[in-house]
């Protein structure tokens, strides 16, 4: 075994035993009250999941086993002259809970680059499908063909023991880390490159070999999806993706049945989609307007515009921050120290200024601030990477250290099948009138 699957193993055993005494002795305790409007709306706000490798804090925004962005960005190591965190250390810190040592870092780039094969038949299948296809369904279908890879599904079909669904679990979880950017990329040169594809390179890191796979191999876009990779990992445990990979997974679903019904929910305009509708909303908006830099009015009129149109401002909003995405900062950042100049960004930060108080004005809108998605676009497209329609993808890659380490995670402490009570509107009017008892009979 080896030793960070060793280390694993112990702090789950630790974990899993102070978790029974926590169901033992408070098990009974109330840690929420529901109302009729949350089971009505989406759930929010509702405590009623257990995500060990993140927290969000509404004003504050994500962190990863207690460190911020900022702090992440300072703690985790990066690669030999480079600035951004590697998101090998991320994934190490999520499932082990301490911060990685080079080391660390090094041993799991190492393991990835082994275990990152992808049979050709996967291939197969995404070539089956027309090029029109969006990339979210093709990496979809590619994640679907390689279950016939999971070592869960057949250790559980040879008949295996509770006690060791947490290892088979992990072996899944490393080998579809490992070959999700060779899918990706695969995709990527498939449609918009003619199918010109590039071979991996073993000696780079995660972030970058698939930098180089997609065909970018400029050292300001590795850099870029190292902190890509390492910022749209994680949102605890309640957003679509995260919460649908640990649904399924708790029907002892393998993780890439998990981890694919995930990314059907990241493929959502309201989740993960989000961030292509941004880039095509700037990109409409400046056309429209004639190109070039708007003005403030400007951008003022087509926000306005696309409100009365009964659509939403991409990029801006969130179900539980109530403050700028400390991950749109960090994006920010970014830019002011690589791309200052850029047009599209400057854009982006206009927008900025622009859109929160009149999403303010609007008076139901819970958050007028920006998201992750509001941001990632323009950087992409600063580098020449243009096709929006993929972005959603890079955001699925990174998205699977996060649920897939929370899915190890799930296994180790052997959570239950999830299934939560629903009932009908009729229930609901009957409760209210306070004749519960009819139903029962
Ligand atoms: N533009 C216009 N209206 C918005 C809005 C926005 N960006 N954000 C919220 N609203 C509206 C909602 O549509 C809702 O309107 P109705 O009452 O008419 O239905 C009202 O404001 C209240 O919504 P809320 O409680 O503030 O927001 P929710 O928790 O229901 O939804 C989210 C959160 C993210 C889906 C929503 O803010 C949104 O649609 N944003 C734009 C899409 C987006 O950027 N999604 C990406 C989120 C991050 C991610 O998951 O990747």
């Amino acid at each position: 075994m080896g030793y960070i699957k060793e280390k694993f193993k112990v702090k789950a055993e630790e974990l899993g035993l102070e978790v029974k005494e926590l169901i033992k002795n408070h098990g009974s305790r109330k840690i929420d009250e529901v109302t009729i409007g949350q089971v009505y709306q989406g759930m929010r706000g509702i405590t009623g999941l257990v995500s060990e490798t993140s927290l969000l804090d509404a004003n504050e925004g994500i962190r990863f086993r207690g460190y911020s962005i900022p702090e992440l960005r300072e703690h985790l190591p990066k690669t030999q002259g480079g600035a951004e965190p590697l998101p090998e250390g991320l994934f190490y810190l999520m499932l082990i809970g301490e911060l990685p040592t080079e080391a660390d870092v090094q041993y799991l780039s190492g393991m990835w680059a082994r275990r990152s094969h992808v049979p050709n038949y996967v291939f197969d299948a995404i070539e089956a499908l027309p090029i029109s296809t969006h990339p979210m369904t093709m990496f979809n279908v590619g994640i679907m063909a390689l279950q016939t890879e999971s070592v869960f599904a057949k250790a559980y079909a040879e008949g295996m023991s509770k006690k060791d669904y947490w290892s088979y679990m992990y072996e899944d979880t490393m080998n579809l880390i490992a070959r999700l950017p060779h899918i990706a990329a695969y995709v990527y040169r498939r449609k918009y490159k003619g199918g010109h594809h590039i071979q991996p390179n073993g000696m780079l890191d995660w972030a970058a070999n698939f930098a180089h796979m997609l065909g970018y191999d400029d050292d300001g876009f590795k850099e870029l999806m190292r902190l890509y990779m390492t910022i749209h990992a994680d949102h605890e445990g309640g957003n679509v993706s995260a919460h649908t990979t640990h649904l399924v997974g708790s029907a002892l679903s393998d993780a890439y049945l998990a981890f694919a019904a995930g990314m059907n929910g990241l493929a959502g305009p309201l989740h993960g989609l989000a961030n292509q509708e941004v880039i095509k909303w700037i990109l409409n908006m400046r056309e429209e307007l004639g190109g070039g830099i708007p003005t403030k009015a400007q951008i003022e009129q087509y926000v306005r515009k696309t409100l009365s149109e009964g659509k939403v401002v991409p990029g801006y909003g969130h179900a539980v921050l109530r403050k700028t995405d400390p991950r749109f900062t960090a994006q920010m950042e970014f830019a002011k120290k690589h791309l200052q100049n850029d047009e599209l960004v400057r854009i982006v930060w206009m927008v900025y200024d622009t859109v929160p108080g009149i999403l303010q004005e609007l008076g139901k809108v819970k958050n007028p601030w920006p998201n992750v998605d509001a941001h990632s676009g323009a950087l992409l497209v600063h580098y020449g990477f243009v096709e929006y329609e993929f972005y959603t993808v890079l955001f699925g890659v990174s998205r699977a250290l996060g649920v897939l380490a929370s899915l190890c995670w799930d296994r180790a402490l052997a959570l239950p099948i999830e299934r939560p009570k629903s009932v009908t509107t009729e229930w609901m009017k009957l409760f209210v009138e306070g004749k519960l008892e009819a139903i029962a009979d």
